[in-house]
């Protein structure tokens, strides 16, 4: 008789994690749930079947073999396989692959820097810090994260070490303590110990003490027992606030100008650079009124600051220097992330599809008296492209306005693109001859992924043309190697026309074409050449001090608390956007609509944000929600960390997979949300 014959005590699972534990000489496993076993140790998960694929006891998961059950008694001493499941899973090892460990410990570090920049704050600015400085610090002090122990607990011992190289501690709570007369007498001193710092002391003959302070969180509980256990129920604690922050500068900053400018309006030298701007006088006295705080810099996040950072004056420094800069280049160059990393702070979306910036947009720098805007641009396309990815019609049009407005363009090239490396894009010298008058450097990034850098120095001369800043520079191989790339049918157009010496109407490149020939791929006009990695911030730092160096005498335009014009909702789909483009399959982020539903701050200053992703296909939205939520899941987890680093606040976001068209019908069925 032939057939399949599987043997009964053989059970096969896929997708498990694997529990081992060694006794009495044999080796027994049992099969989870990925990510429930620690949740199950930790006490979070409380529901076995939630963690147990099956409860039954393996003496191998992978092979399906079954344990035999007198061996399970000679061992256990029983052969109830829940009750030793329930052994192994608290006692046993959790078996992960290397790959798995080093995802597990990536996350836990974020989590556990997530925590931290939840809980502390600088205590100069009483401001938190944000999530990456707080990773990098974690880094320095090479913190080894424990995969047996939640983020939370770690959190505590990450903050004490800190201490050593940062400036941070845990942020205050306010409380409001009420004791009758009696026992206000009896334990004021003792609550006193316990404080930080008491902000108000009210004594009432009939109803007693009435205490507001400050505490450190780590002294709640402490409090609390005291007064329950000495009062019997009579003394009572309100917790005011949960985090003891900094008030809105802006409002602070505005009120001061407005104290500042009554004060000093009759004077003789009161002029007025502009509306609503500061002559160099009321600048120094605000600055000097406000110190430091003058520069602190925010992303709004509530109508409130909004309004404000559009009515707040521009403090002009002594000396004011400004300097527009314009980043160029095809999609996927790293733009952005350079964008970013000259700003110290993430305020354009990154991601390794194309077309992930959709709009101009402005990030303001400022160091000293310098003033840099850099204009992010969309990355150039041709009208194909346009249309192949269902682009906007700005985004052709974005990168010609950004370097009408520049006075410095960066043309950010590929380096490791072995493609469009060999040749400058005929839309990018097109641009840069349309402004040849000024300055203009050529940026070769993504160097950490070339393995002969020497190569790099043909790549310049190819594309200078061996020329830059009027010197010739050196050749060192005979021949960059270049390969052949077939050629577009727009390409062999355009250049038989030129063969030809035609003109086309339809054109406007051809038609500028007759002075220049902008698919030589050269331009000999750079000032200077920089190497950089923009992700590994190699290089960057040669390059920004050239960037300040090319700031000329001039006022500032934007007020210095301005780091991007984009606005919240922008920014927040933006991010979402990223994080689609990472996580979903092929051009199915594309197709998709992004809706801010909700924006806003609750009254602990958490950021609620609901966004609303319309899909146009029924079937594209099983891809999108990913089996039980988990793609969409993670794509909230990753955007909310994103926006957390770009508000530098605590978020919440959620995700609502809907139905493009049939929005109302389908919004019960198909709804699914996600709360991060
Ligand atoms: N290895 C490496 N990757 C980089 C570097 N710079 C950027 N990237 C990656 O390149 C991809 C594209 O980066 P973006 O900054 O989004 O590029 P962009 O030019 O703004 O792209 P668009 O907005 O689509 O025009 C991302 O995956 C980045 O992480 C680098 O120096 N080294
Ligand atoms: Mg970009």
């Amino acid at each position: 008789m032939s057939g399949i014959f599987t043997p009964t005590n053989q059970i096969r699972l896929t997708n498990v994690a694997i529990v081992r534990m060694k006794k009495g000489g044999k080796r027994f496993e049992i099969a989870c749930y990925k990510n429930k076993v620690v949740s199950w140790r930790n006490n979070v998960e409380k529901d076995l079947d939630e963690v147990l694929q099956t409860h039954t006891v393996f003496l191998n998961v992978s092979k399906g073999q079954v344990a035999k059950k007198e061996d399970l008694v000679k061992i256990f001493g029983n052969d109830n396989q829940t009750e030793i499941c329930k052994q192994i899973l608290n006692k046993g090892e959790l078996q992960v692959s290397e790959r798995e460990r080093q995802a597990q410990l990536g996350s836990t570090l974020k989590d556990i820097a997530t925590n931290v920049a939840d809980k502390c704050v600088n205590p100069d600015t009483k401001r938190p810090y944000p999530v990456t400085m707080i990773e990098k610090a974690m880094k320095d002090i090479h913190y080894s994260v424990k995969p047996t122990r939640n983020a939370k607990q770690q959190a505590l011992d990450v903050i004490k070490q800190l201490k050593t190289v940062m400036n941070i501690e845990r942020a205050q709570m306010r409380l409001k303590i009420v004791l009758p007369v009696k026992e206000g007498r009896r334990l004021k001193e003792k609550i006193v110990k316990l404080v930080s710092k008491l902000e108000s002391e009210n004594w009432d003959t009939s109803s007693g003490l009435d205490l507001v302070c400050l505490i450190d969180p780590g002294c709640y509980r402490e409090i609390d027992d005291l007064i329950r256990t000495e009062t019997k129920g009579k003394g009572s604690m309100e917790l005011l606030n949960l985090k003891d922050m900094a008030p809105c500068i802006l409002r602070h900053a505005n009120k001061l100008l407005l104290s500042i400018r009554a004060a000093i309006s009759a004077n003789p030298w009161y002029s007025s650079i502009g509306k609503g701007d500061l002559n160099e006088n009321e600048s120094i006295l605000l600055q000097k009124s406000l110190g430091n705080e003058a520069y602190t810099r925010l992303i709004p996040k509530t109508l409130d600051e909004i309004k404000q950072l559009q009515e707040q004056p521009i403090i002009q420094p002594k000396n004011p220097h400004i300097l527009h800069v314009a980043l160029l280049g095809l999609t996927n160059s790293g733009k952005s992330t350079l964008t970013n990393q000259l700003m110290g702070w993430r305020v354009c979306s990154v991601s390794f599809k194309a077309h992930t910036t959709r709009h101009k947009s402005k990030a303001i720098f400022v160091e000293g008296n310098k003033q840099i805007i850099f204009l992010d641009t969309p990355g150039l396309v041709s009208p194909g492209e346009k249309k192949r990815f269902k682009l906007n019609e700005t985004m052709m049009t974005d990168p010609e306005k950004s370097i009408e407005e520049a006075d410095l363009v960066i043309a950010l090239i590929d380096g490791a693109d072995k493609w469009t490396r060999v040749k400058l894009d005929s839309k990018i010298v097109r641009l840069l001859h349309m402004q040849k008058v000024k300055k203009s450097i050529l940026v070769l990034n993504k160097v950490d992924l070339i393995r002969k850098k020497d190569l790099l120095l043909d790549v310049v001369y190819s594309l200078t043309n061996g020329q830059v800043c009027g010197q010739k520079i050196l050749k060192i191989h005979s021949q960059p190697n270049v390969p052949k790339k077939p050629k577009s049918g727009e390409q062999m157009i355009r250049e038989t026309k030129q063969k030809l010496k035609m003109s086309s109407d339809s054109s406007s490149e051809i038609d500028d074409a007759e002075e220049v020939d902008f698919t030589t791929g050269k331009w000999p006009l750079f000032e200077r050449v920089f190497m950089i990695s923009a992700k590994n911030d190699d290089g960057v730092k040669d390059l920004k001090k050239y960037i300040l160096e090319c700031a000329k005498p001039g006022l500032w335009v934007h007020p210095s608390s301005l780091v991007t014009d984009q606005s919240p909702s922008e920014i927040v789909l933006m991010a979402v956007r990223e994080k689609l483009l990472d996580n979903l399959p092929r051009s199915i982020p594309y197709d998709l609509k992004l809706d801010v539903e909700m924006f806003e701050v609750d009254e602990n200053g958490v950021l609620r944000i609901v966004v609303l992703v319309k899909c146009p296909l029924e079937g594209m939205m099983e891809y999108v929600i990913g089996g039980n939520g988990c793609t969409i899941a993670r794509i909230a987890e990753d955007a909310k960390q994103e926006l957390m680093n770009t508000f530098r606040c605590e978020l919440s976001l959620k995700l609502m997979v809907i139905h493009n068209k049939k929005n109302k019908i389908l919004k019960k069925k198909n709804f699914y949300n996600i709360l991060s």
